[in-house]
């Protein structure tokens, strides 16, 4: 054809990609969450960050988690900004998705040591770190990074969920994702002690008496997860929230989703039957968020590969933004 003809020829009509389909984006009026998390490349303003990390190296049997974070920005396209239950959006609150963590999978100690740094980098700056992970290894390193970020003198206590007390010495003699709470009462010990740190949701049936020993000697605070439905959660949170408030700084919140009954986030490495309710832990993040002293949250072992059409993926995503809706709430 011609150059006249071409330049006669209509204009296609279409619309950029994923515009149809792919609604992490949707209408503006939509006040979709993924297209609210679209970051602009500056630091300056934010009040909190999604940060992958998608490391599962120290998964000792099961990994997958390294998928985690892309489940969880995918499981973001469901939702919005808009909270129904208060009529109230939150939009005006700024966070921005500002990617991952340079991770390798070959090498945990630098891999760690990327995670500190830009988890210093931000709670210094004031921003909210929500870490995806990865596999629960990663809390470690998430809390050095607040410890550094907060300097010498000063404290932190911590609210764990989990199925599990993850306070092992070891895994065969190595690093394991059951070890980052043990890890940090031994190697941060200035800053953080076993009567500051809360651990919700151990499960039935799944931890050893030792690890149950362990956490009584270092004083930690034990909220077994039976007990905790039909309304045990409210009182709960406000007693961890005591706890890991007493004399500290700040606290640090780190959610393994294994904490969740198996019905409602099956993509997990340790899935169990007796979890928690998907409901109570979004209205404890909700919650701890709320607190002025909350300065980070970790969402760990979401593991794509044991999913069913994206369950857990859309469940961390909505509990990302109940903890989002918490911090936009304090002022
Ligand atoms: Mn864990």
């Amino acid at each position: 054809m011609d150059a006249a003809a071409v330049a006669g020829l209509k204009p296609l009509g279409l619309v950029a990609p994923g515009t149809v389909v792919n609604t992490m984006k949707g209408d503006a009026d939509e006040r979709r969450a993924g297209g609210w998390l679209e970051w602009d490349g500056a630091l300056d303003g934010l009040k909190a960050a999604l940060l992958g990390i998608p490391f599962d190296g120290a998964s000792v049997v099961r990994s997958g988690s390294r998928g985690g974070p892309d489940a969880v920005r995918r499981g973001m396209m469901w939702y919005t900004t808009f909270s129904s239950s208060d009529g109230r959006g939150m939009d005006a609150f700024k966070v921005a998705d500002i990617g991952d963590v340079l991770v390798t999978l070959t090498d945990m100690p630098a891999t760690f040591d990327r995670v500190s740094e830009a988890i210093t980098g931000l709670v210094a700056r004031g921003i909210v770190p929500v870490s995806i992970g990865g596999d629960h290894s990663i809390a470690y390193p998430c809390m050095r990074g607040v410890v550094r970020a907060l300097g010498a003198g000063k404290r932190l206590g911590i609210i764990h969920f989990d199925a599990h007390h993850d306070l092992r010495a070891a895994h065969l003699g190595a690093e394991s994702s059951g070890v980052p709470f043990r890890k940090a009462l031994e190697t941060l010990p200035e800053a953080v002690l076993g009567r500051n740190l809360v651990q919700i949701g151990m499960a039935e049936f799944t931890n050893s008496p030792q690890l149950a020993d362990y956490a009584r000697a270092q004083g930690v605070t034990v909220i077994p997860g039976r007990g905790l439905r039909h309304g045990g959660m409210t009182e709960a949170v406000k007693r961890a929230l005591a706890i890991a408030g007493d004399g500290t700084d700040a606290i640090y919140v780190s959610v393994d989703i294994d904490c969740i009954d198996q019905a409602q986030a099956p993509g997990t490495a340790a899935p169990n039957p007796f979890g928690l309710d998907l409901r109570d832990v979004q209205e404890a993040l909700r919650m701890i968020a709320g607190d002025p002293k909350t300065v980070g949250l970790d969402l760990v072992e979401i593991s794509p590969p044991f999913d069913r059409d994206d369950m857990t993926g859309r469940a961390g995503a909505s509990l990302v933004l109940s903890f989002l809706y918490g911090l936009a709430g304090r002022a």
